[in-house]
């Protein structure tokens, strides 16, 4: 029996692939396994149905027979203990790519998933600006600290993994900002990875759901 997910019907970033339904199909591409998508509406995900498997009412899940999880996180480290490709063997540096999950997630994601909330709900309130420059001098610290670890290396750790797989998913939300541009061995480390095969395919396959629901 195939995977299923689930992702936006229609989603708001107009299949710039930054819905967190990318990193599932990212590694799913990476380990060669299908997967099946069921589309939802903003009113569908909050529907008891959907709840059931996602208590918050969000995509994306994952369901294979009797299993359904929630957290893309979770998700994506769930597709990598199943399938080789995305975490080494050794056990020291399987525990270091799992670290990179949990700092891409913890330590990162965090001040520029509010960044972008900011930015989208608090425009017109009167602390816009000081709230916005505040979390840019957190997420600039953020990025000095991950650029001066990445150096010149491809990755975060040795061989790609889903440490990368996540990190590059949240650096990914800055784009337009200017501020990974600040730093060019993290533009570049964001760049390899788009480059990835799995990756472009996973990204094409989001953006044929938002073409497909804009023209049809
Ligand atoms: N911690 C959860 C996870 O990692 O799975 C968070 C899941 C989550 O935030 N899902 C969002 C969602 O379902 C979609 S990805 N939101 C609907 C709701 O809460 O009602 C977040 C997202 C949304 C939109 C854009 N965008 O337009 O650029 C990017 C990312």
């Amino acid at each position: 029996m195939t995977v299923t997910i689930t992702a936006f019907e229609r989603s708001p970033d107009r299949g710039n692939g930054l819905a967190r339904d990318m990193r599932l199909r990212w590694a799913f591409e990476e380990v060669g396994q299908p997967y099946e998508v069921r589309l939802l509406s903003f009113k569908t995900m909050k529907e008891p149905a959907h709840l059931a498997l996602q208590p918050f009412g969000q995509i994306p899940t994952y369901e294979d027979g009797d299993l359904a999880l929630f957290e893309s996180g979770a998700i994506v480290f769930h597709i990598a203990e199943r399938h080789g490709g995305l975490l080494p063997d050794d056990a020291h540096a399987r525990a270091r790519a799992i670290t990179w999950m949990f700092a891409a997630l913890n330590t990162l994601e965090p001040p520029i998933f509010d960044r972008s909330l900011v930015r989208i709900l608090e425009r017109d309130e009167p602390w816009y600006e000081q709230r916005l420059s505040a979390l840019d001098d957190v997420i600039r610290r953020r990025l000095e600290s991950l650029s001066t670890h990445l150096g010149d290396a491809d990755w975060l750790d040795g061989a790609f993994s889903a440490g990368d797989l996540l990190m590059v998913t949240v650096l990914r939300r800055l784009q337009g900002s200017g501020m990974l541009e600040e730093r060019p061995n993290l533009a570049a480390y964001v760049a390899r990875a788009e480059a990835r095969p799995a990756y472009k395919r996973a990204f094409e396959a989001q953006l044929a759901v938002f073409t497909a629901s804009s023209t049809g």
